[in-house]
């Protein structure tokens, strides 16, 4: 029998313990679900504190300097802000339950998978809520800034908050044109993902990965939660809610893989996934070597521009629309090109392998050495840090 992850995030009982993980967030965030998920399977204690507009004010705002969840506040005045930078500060420090293969190709696979969820599957996630729960999406932000507030006050301040929000749709090419190809995507990776599930438990097999997790941030977060997709998801891709639900329901803890095969399943996901983003990720990256080469700020806009962005790519349903050049995911990028530079020649090998396998072949052809940093919770150019 399925039963639904439950809501965790509430308002802070009292003062937060200093010396306690506290992660700040709430149940309807992408990100939050995702390191929610991962804090969870590694059994780290933790808090999960709903951030209301005072936790906004007294820890995020003063910590991070800018208006962003989730974040995860730790012993020693640890602040860790981007989901990321948490994965590897938890890997080090709770070594006892991996999420990541033993192996340098599934290494690169996890991060990979990672990034392709973190900020390509972002596109149907934003889709589905700003298209079809926007007004659900507004009562969730206005409860959560200030449950005690009365109703109509928290509708008015939800659908300020989401203005923000859905503003980031044209920056991510989802628009009217686009939209009909989001969708047939959706579906088709929703069917993948079904005929993967039917034959496994977890996307690299019988153990969770941090690529669940990252899985779980917009599938749960957005695409399950959210009513109107929710009973999408249910009625497409059964055995793809019993994911969710499997891992809302914390998966035990088991070994991972030491020489990792993509099971048949897993492929033409992938696949589908590189054959947009792959593109955009090529040419992110020479847009932010170009940029680094004509700049001396200390600090990378997240926005580089506008290019067009193919959806579908050589199917019936493609189309072409403008999206902004983003500089963050070449960030992310750089922890799977990191994996490469650092495998001996029989693991390159493998991950050249693998990389031709799913369609990211290109991706290998980058710089290995990093072209961004993240310091003070934004990206700067890499010397500028060292
Ligand atoms: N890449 C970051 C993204 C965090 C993020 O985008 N969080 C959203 C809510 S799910 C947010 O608060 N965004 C505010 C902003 O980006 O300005 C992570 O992994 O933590």
């Amino acid at each position: 029998m399925l039963s639904a992850p439950e809501d965790l995030f509430h308002p802070a009982p009292s003062a937060l313990d200093p010396d306690a993980w506290s992660l700040l967030g709430a149940d309807c965030s992408y990100y939050t679900a995702k390191i929610s998920a991962f804090l969870r399977y590694k059994r780290i204690p933790h808090q999960s504190i709903l951030a209301t507009r005072e936790i906004f004010a007294e820890h995020i705002l003063p910590r991070v300097g800018w208006p962003v969840i989730p974040v995860l506040l730790g012993p020693n005045h640890t602040t860790l802000q981007d989901t990321s930078d948490m994965v590897d500060a938890l890997e080090l420090a709770y070594p006892q339950v991996p999420t990541l293969p033993a192996d340098a190709a599934g290494r690169f696979l996890v991060y990979l998978m990672e990034l392709l969820f973190d900020e390509w599957v972002k596109v149907p996630a934003l889709h589905y809520r700003w298209n079809h729960d926007n007004d659900f999406a507004i009562s969730e932000f206005g409860r959560n800034n200030d449950p005690t507030l009365p109703l109509e006050r928290q509708l008015a301040i939800g659908a300020k908050i989401a203005t923000r929000f859905r503003g980031w749709l044209g920056a991510l090419g989802v628009n009217e044109l686009a939209a009909p190809a989001i969708e047939t995507e959706y579906h088709l990776l929703l069917a993948g993902l079904e005929a993967h599930f039917t034959q496994h438990d977890f996307l690299l097999g019988s153990t969770p990965s941090l690529a669940d997790c990252a899985l779980y941030g917009p599938f749960h977060a957005h695409l399950f939660r959210d009513p109107n997709s929710g009973a999408l998801m249910k009625s497409l891709a059964p055995q793809v809610e019993a994911w969710v639900c499997r891992m809302g329901a914390v998966p035990a803890v088991g070994e991972q893989p030491t020489r990792t095969q993509i099971p048949d399943t897993l492929r033409p996901v992938l696949r589908q996934l590189c054959r947009d983003y792959v593109p955009v990720l090529l040419a992110q990256t020479a847009a932010l070597r170009a940029w680094l080469a004509s700049h001396t700020e200390a600090e990378v806009p997240r926005e580089l521009g506008r290019h067009t962005v193919t959806f579908g790519r050589g199917t019936a349903h493609e189309v072409g629309t403008e999206r902004a050049i983003f500089s963050y995911d070449h960030w992310m990028l750089q922890r799977a090109l990191a994996v490469y530079a650092a495998a001996d020649p029989h693991e390159r090998e493998a991950i050249t392998m693998l990389a031709a396998d799913i369609g990211a072949t290109n991706l290998l052809a980058l710089p290995s050495t990093p072209l961004v940093v993240r310091h003070g919770f934004k990206l700067t150019p890499a010397q500028e840090a060292d």
